[in-house]
């Protein structure tokens, strides 16, 4: 148990607390900020791309890296309330030397501690991808008050988004929570079952 808990607070400490990002309005992409540990490191922006037919924003490291940098948005998830959210998007990366995802965070009436929570830091994208799918599933609790995400990265390179999602499933989509076990009752204690 308080190896969990240790879990909870290096995942809250990362991404869930609020105070310590630093926002920087941005004018020019309706709806998104560039946030995290140090935004001054990163740029966003929009461009053309051929492959997604339209706009897609881009991420990406300046000359001097430090932290991580985001680009986010965050609303009101009156509407989701009790139900099991999936969030979808499609990111494509291009010499990401450390680790790029997508996130979404599920804040509650402790700002402390978000109710739910995954970055992708289990199953980071590096380096050169083309343009694939990526997905996040998290339980809405009915005392949830914000809905957070976006995508982020963390030292040199660049990643591209486009089509982020939001859809409620049926509770049989496993969760990806990184905050709690996603399992609801210990098992295989006599070591008898297989995979
Ligand atoms: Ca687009």
């Amino acid at each position: 148990m308080k190896k969990i808990k240790l879990y909870i607070v290096a995942a809250a400490s990362f991404l869930a607390v609020a105070s310590i990002f630093a926002f920087k309005p941005m004018d020019d992409i309706k709806g998104w900020f560039l946030a995290g540990s140090n935004p001054d490191s990163y740029e966003i922006g929009l461009v053309k791309d051929a492959e997604r037919n339209g706009n897609v924003a881009f991420l990406k490291s300046k000359k001097t890296v430090d932290g991580f940098g985001t680009i986010m948005q965050s609303f009101n998830p009156s509407s989701y309330l009790g139900k099991r959210v999936r969030l979808s998007g499609y990111i494509k990366s291009k010499d990401v030397k450390n680790w790029a995802g997508m996130w979404f965070r599920i804040d509650g009436p402790d700002k402390a501690n978000a109710l739910a929570f995954d970055n992708m830091q289990k199953r980071p994208i590096t380096g050169n991808t083309a343009w694939k799918k990526y997905e996040i599933v998290l339980e809405t609790p009915e005392n949830a008050t914000g809905f957070a995400f976006g995508v982020l990265q963390a030292g040199p390179g660049e990643v591209w988004l486009d089509d982020l999602k939001f859809e409620v499933v049926d509770k049989s989509v496993p969760l990806t929570n990184i905050l709690s076990p996603t399992v609801s009752g210990p098992q295989n204690l006599d070591f008898e079952e297989s995979k």
